[in-house]
């Protein structure tokens, strides 16, 4: 059973937005929406030359997937009104981490791609699967109503399982497995819906007669070790009975956190620098406290127009979470680190040695 320390059952919700790339594209371009949309990755050598990022679902009617040629892309919509557009990171990993910030401001969260994330339900629903469902149902009318953009999520007593889930129904999903249900929602399933069963472990599982997650649940342990070794065979065996107690790499199980910016031209002024980084900074304060977390260490980061990387940094007395000491460590180090280097074309600031003021207060209570 899923147990956390204080007796409840565990909610772990994944969230994975549809179609991501293509979408971003839609929403910033509306007449998109009805057409197939393929997102490309030029290579530059010819004008076809490259393959395809992804592709909305209307493009993926047509056998348009992720990692084919675009000359294929192209001949397989020929006919259609399709439209190619060239992939975008920057515009895409805006929209990321405003939705990732979102997140992280109302679960602990663990995120395990550009889109897509594990988040702790349990607190927040006392482990009533009903309520997660609420929770979980908020978060997709949120990201909607902020970005446009639709996310299937899955949710289940543990990561493996929540992740199969938010891969169940999509786009636009939300599917919940209730502890007692997991074995009869896994069981159907095809061993490729297991995560980390690619082409080559799912040939090797087919080949021995090992089809459904039910067929891989009942294989012997020590038959499944000889076909994939120890570790892939332990994890699979836990995964298809529905097993995996794997906790969340939060944020606040990080020893840091850290923001970068690119100015708006080089300079070596520190207070110009200092200017274009308060944004940053702030955000990086509300999110420590938000955490409760206190900082030890201030260090400020600079990359040069050569894209050298270099940091100095501040260690102080004691922890602390004060805005002030955080911007005026930040201050201090860049006018150290710019008399140093000269002119930088990217800046970011740094806390680590982080401490829980929540645990620690508990610890306090506990010695006195
Ligand atoms: N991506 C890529 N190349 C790949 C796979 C993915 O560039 N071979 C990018 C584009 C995707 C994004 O990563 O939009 C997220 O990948 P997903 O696997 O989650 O796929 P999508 O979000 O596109 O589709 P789905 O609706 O199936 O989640
Ligand atoms: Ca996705
Ligand atoms: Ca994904």
């Amino acid at each position: 059973m899923e147990l956390v320390p204080d007796g409840l059952l565990r909610a772990i919700g994944h969230l994975d937005l549809d179609y991501f790339f293509a979408q971003v594209e839609e929403v910033e371009n509306p007449a998109l929406k009805h057409l197939p949309v393929v997102v490309c990755v030029y290579s530059g050598r010819t004008d076809e030359s490259g393959v395809v990022s992804t592709a909305n679902y209307r493009a993926r009617e047509f056998g348009v997937r992720s990692g084919i040629p675009i000359y294929l892309a192209k001949l397989r919509l020929k006919g259609t009104e399709a439209v190619f557009v060239p992939m975008n990171q920057a515009k895409y990993q805006a929209y990321s981490e405003r939705i990732m910030d979102s997140l992280r401001s109302q679960f602990e969260v663990e995120q395990t791609g550009i889109d897509e994330a594990f988040f702790d339900l349990t607190r927040k629903s006392g482990g009533d699967y009903s309520k997660a469902e609420e929770l979980a149902s908020q978060v997709k009318t949120g990201i909607l109503k902020e970005e446009g953009l639709t996310c299937s999520i899955g949710i289940a007593p543990n990561k493996v399982v929540a992740k199969i889930a938010s891969d169940f129904k999509k786009p636009d999903g939300l599917t919940i497995v209730r502890p007692g249900d997991v074995l009869s929602f896994l069981f159907p399933l095809s061993v490729d819906k297991v995560p980390g069963v690619g082409p080559k472990t799912s040939k090797v599982l087919r080949e021995n007669g090992v089809e459904s997650i039910q067929g891989l649940a009942g294989y012997p342990i020590e038959s499944l070790e000889g076909l994939l070794g120890r570790k892939l065979a332990i994890y699979l065996h836990n995964a298809a009975n529905g097993q995996d107690d794997e906790p969340l790499a939060t944020e606040t199980s990080v020893s840091q956190l850290s923001r970068i910016i690119t100015l708006k031209a080089d300079t070596s002024n520190p207070m110009e620098i200092l200017t274009q980084l308060s944004p940053s900074i702030q955000d990086l304060h509300e999110k420590l406290v938000a955490k409760d977390l206190f900082f030890r260490t201030v260090a400020v980061i600079g990359i040069r127009p050569d894209l050298s990387i270099h940091s100095r940094s501040r260690t102080l007395e004691t922890a602390t979470n004060d805005y002030n000491i955080l911007s005026r460590s930040a201050k201090d180090l860049l006018s150290i680190l710019t008399s140093e280097l000269g002119g930088l074309r990217r800046a970011g600031v740094r806390v680590s040695d982080l401490v829980d003021i929540v645990d620690q207060q508990s610890l306090g209570e506990f010695m006195s």
